[in-house]
């Protein structure tokens, strides 16, 4: 379902001259023979990136997912890239989250960094579905312009294509642009709020059950710590 995405996606990241990182041992991909399905991660080093990870998931019908988030090199203040897309083919469900993810939430730095995401919340209404947060909480992390759709394949075959494009552009922009600004947090401030942001995350992310079921709990465990969100790793 979202192949061509991925596709795209680590597309960009070559032409940016990113590099693979090894992916933890026995991380990289995983079968389930219960579930009949398949997990891989990739992870990238970008130009102005830390991490860059990217994970897919494939069940067939069931669920196919593409997961993937940017971490900007500290010396850089600008929002996080979160992408989280997820298709039930027996019940015709998508769920897709695209933000970009910010470090705080005062209007200066929202001033200063959401322009090309307010645009594209204004392109695309139909993924703006201003669905309700059950586990996350909307205030932390997630933009007010985040675009977040639990829709069906209308919206995945006709917006979700040219928004995900759009999208990607837009936070290559914005990256570009923070390379000629001054940010205004400091590098050991963005360091501890993209810390903040794993421990966060690892607390709140619903997928962890859904990893159980496929994996088990051990090897999701140790997925969610070490390649996820490694930074909530010890706690
Ligand atoms: C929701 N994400 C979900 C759900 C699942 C996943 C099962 C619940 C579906 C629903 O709410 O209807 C699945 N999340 C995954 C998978 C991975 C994962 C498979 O991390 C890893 C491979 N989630 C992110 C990122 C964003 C994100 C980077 O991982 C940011 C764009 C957002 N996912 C996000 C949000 C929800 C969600 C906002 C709704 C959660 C809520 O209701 O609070």
């Amino acid at each position: 379902m979202f192949d061509s995405f991925l596709d795209e996606l680590q597309q960009d990241i070559q032409v940016r001259g990113g590099s693979q990182m090894d992916v933890p041992e026995g991380l990289e991909l995983k079968h389930s023979d219960k579930k009949n399905s398949v997990i891989r991660s990739w992870l990238w080093k970008v130009p102005g990136f830390r991490r860059w990870r990217v994970t897919r998931l494939d069940a067939g019908e069931s669920l196919q997912v593409l997961n993937s988030v940017a971490y900007p090199e500290y010396n850089y203040d600008h929002p996080l890239m979160g992408v989280d897309l997820l298709w039930f083919g027996a019940r015709q469900k998508l769920v897709a989250v695209l933000d970009f993810q910010p470090l705080v939430q005062n209007k200066d730095y929202l001033d200063r960094h959401f322009k090309g995401l307010i645009a594209l919340n204004q392109r695309f209404p139909d993924l703006n579905g201003e669905e309700t947060m059950r586990s996350f909480d909307p205030n932390q992390y997630f933009s007010p312009w985040l675009l977040f759709c639990r829709g069906g394949a209308e919206q995945a075959v006709q917006s979700l294509p040219q928004a995900f494009s759009a999208f990607l552009k837009a936070y290559w922009i914005l990256h570009d642009e923070a390379e000629s600004t001054t940010s205004t947090i400091l590098p050991k401030d963005v360091e501890i709020l993209q810390k903040q942001y794993d421990v966060y995350s690892a607390e709140r992310d619903p997928a962890h059950g859904l990893f159980t079921s496929h994996f088990g709990k051990e090897w999701s465990d140790r997925f969610l710590h070490e390649f996820l969100f490694p930074a909530s790793a010890n706690r």
